[in-house]
C-alpha cells in the first residue's frame, strides 16, 4: 500500500445496520438477485478520469487536490498514480476500471512519445492486474482535451487531424486488448459544433461513418472479443453533439451499416441534459437492439450542466435497473461511476467514501427493481393494457392493409372504449419498492 490510503482497511458488506461510514450497507457481491449474485448484475467500474487524473479545477478556479502523482507531466508520477489507484481497487473490491489514454499516461512531444508511455504504463497496469481480480471494462481515447482536437475529431476539417484520431484509437484499441477490455468506447465530445457558418454537416458526419467503420473492421481484423460502444450527449462541450442521444446514434448507426456491430454506453446525467429520463434512454436503447453499458452519475438538477455526481437517489436509479433487467442485463457492459468528486471534497477517503456511497445507491435500485420484476406488478399492468392486442382480430390487421381496415371500421364491427393509464396507481406500486 502506498502512503496515499494508508489507514484505510478494505471495505466489506456489514448490512443495514452498519454505522460505520466505509462499509457496504446493501452491496453484497455474492448475494443472489434473480438468480445471479448481485456483483454479477452491477459490474462496477471505477473512473480513472474523474477519481485519479482531474485535479479539482473548474471554470473559476485550478485545481484544488494536490495529489503526489501532481502535476501529470511524467512516467514516474504516472506509476505513483496507477499505484494509487490499485490500492483503492484493492480497498473497494469493484470488479472493472476504465480509462482514457490520458488519464493513465503522460502525453509526449511527438504521437511516437504518447505512444511509448502508453505502451510503458499498459504493461504496468497489466503486471498488477495479474495478481488481482480488478479488470479492464473499458478503454477509450480522449479525443477532446488537447488543442488539436478543438474542431473535432473523426469530424475535424483537417484530415491531419482525422488521421492522428485514427491512430489514436488504434493504439487504444491495442491496449484495451492486452489487458483483456471487455468493451471499447468512443465519446464524441468534440464531434458536433459550434456554428454552421463554418460547418459542413453532412461532410462531417459521413467522416464520422468512416471513421467508425475503420474503428469495427480493425476490432475484427485483431479479433478484439468486447462490444465497441458509442456515448450519446447532447451538449457540452461542443454546442451541438452528433450523438445528441439513444435514438440519434441508432440513426447514424444504421445509415452506416453499423447496427448490428456497435452499441451504446449510456449515461445518466446525458440522459437529463437531452431532456429525458435515464429509463427513456435505456428503453430507447433496448427496443432497438443496442444497449451496451451505463456510465451511473447524475447531474445537479438545478444548474443545468453535466456535473457528473456520485448517484444519490435510489428511485431513479431503481427504474433504471428495472429496464436493465427487462432488458435482459448489461451483458459485457457494466456499471462505470464516471463521477467525480466536489472540489472541496479533497481527502483521499472522500475517493473511498463517494464510491462506498454509489455503490450502496446501486445495490438499493437494484434490489428494488428484481423485487418489482418478482412480484410481476409492472409487468401485469403491461400484458392487460396491451391484452387487446393478443386476439387473432388485432393480429390479422397488421397483416393487412388501410382498405381492409377502413371496411371494418366502416361496418361499425370496431368501437373504441377509452380505459386509464393508470399512471397514478403505478406510481404508488412503484413506491412500495423503493
Ligand atoms: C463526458 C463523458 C466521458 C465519457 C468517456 O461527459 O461522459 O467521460 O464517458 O469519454
Ligand atoms: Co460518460
Amino acid at each position: 500500500m502506498t502512503p496515499f490510503f494508508e489507514g484505510i482497511p478494505p471495505v466489506s458488506f456489514e448490512g443495514p445496520d452498519s454505522t460505520n461510514p466505509l462499509a457496504y450497507r446493501h452491496y453484497n457481491p455474492d448475494e443472489i438477485v434473480l438468480g445471479k449474485p448481485m456483483k454479477d448484475h452491477l459490474r462496477f467500474s471505477v473512473a480513472y478520469w474523474h477519481s485519479f487524473a482531474w485535479e479539482g479545477g473548474d471554470p473559476f478556479g485550478a485545481h484544488t487536490f494536490e495529489r503526489p502523482w501532481h502535476p501529470q507531466d511524467s512516467m514516474e508520477r504516472a506509476k505513483i498514480k496507477a499505484d494509487a489507484a490499485f490500492d483503492m481497487f484493492d480497498i473497494l473490491g469493484q470488479p472493472y476500471f476504465c480509462w482514457h489514454d490520458a488519464d493513465i499516461r503522460p502525453e509526449g512531444d511527438s504521437f511516437a512519445d504518447s505512444l511509448s508511455n502508453l505502451e510503458e504504463i499498459i504493461d504496468y497496469f497489466g503486471e498488477k492486474m495479474a495478481t488481482r481480480d480488478v479488470k479492464l471494462l473499458w478503454g477509450t481515447a480522449n479525443m477532446f482535451s488537447h488543442r488539436r482536437w478543438m474542431g473535432g475529431a473523426a469530424t475535424n476539417p483537417d484530415p491531419e487531424v482525422f488521421a492522428y484520431s485514427a491512430a489514436t484509437v488504434k493504439a487504444c484499441m491495442d491496449a484495451t486488448m492486452k489487458l483483456g477490455g471487455q468493451n471499447y468506447v468512443l465519446w464524441g465530445g468534440r464531434e458536433g459544433y459550434e456554428t454552421l457558418l463554418n460547418t459542413d454537416m453532412s461532410r462531417e458526419l459521413d467522416h464520422m461513418g468512416r471513421f467508425l467503420n475503420m474503428v469495427v473492421d480493425y476490432k475484427h481484423k485483431i479479433g478484439f472479443e468486447g462490444t465497441i460502444l458509442v456515448e450519446p450527449k447532447p451538449q457540452e462541450p461542443s454546442k451541438h453533439q452528433y450523438d445528441y442521444d439513444a435514438a440519434t446514434c441508432f440513426g447514424f448507426l444504421q445509415k452506416y451499416g453499423l447496427e448490428k456491430e456497435v452499441k451504446l454506453n449510456l449515461e445518466q446525467g446525458h440522459a437529463i441534459l437531452a431532456g429525458h429520463s435515464f429509463e427513456h434512454e435505456l428503453a430507447t436503447a433496448s427496443a432497438l437492439g443496442v444497449l451496451g453499458s451505463i456510465d451511473m452519475n447524475r447531474n445537479d438538477y438545478q444548474s443545468g450542466w453535466d456535473t457528473d455526481q456520485f448517484p444519490n437517489n435510489v428511485p431513479e436509479v431503481a427504474l433504471a435497473y428495472y429496464h436493465i433487467l427487462k432488458a435482459g442485463g448489461l451483458g459485457k457492459g457494466g456499471t462505470n461511476f464516471d463521477a467525480k468528486l466536489r472540489r472541496q471534497s479533497l481527502d483521499p477517503v472522500d475517493l473511498i467514501a463517494s464510491h462506498v456511497g454509489g455503490m450502496d445507491v446501486c445495490a438499493r435500485g437494484l434490489t428494488a427493481a428484481a423485487a418489482m420484476v418478482e412480484d410481476g406488478g409492472l409487468k401485469n399492468a403491461l400484458t392487460e393494457r396491451y391484452s387487446g392486442w393478443d386476439t387473432k382480430g388485432a393480429q390479422q390487421m397488421l397483416d393487412s392493409d388501410f382498405d381492409t381496415i377502413f371496411a371494418s371500421v366502416l361496418s361499425g364491427e370496431i368501437a373504441p372504449q377509452p380505459r386509464s393509464g393508470r399512471q397514478e396507481r403505478l406510481e404508488n406500486y412503484v413506491n412500495r419498492f423503493v
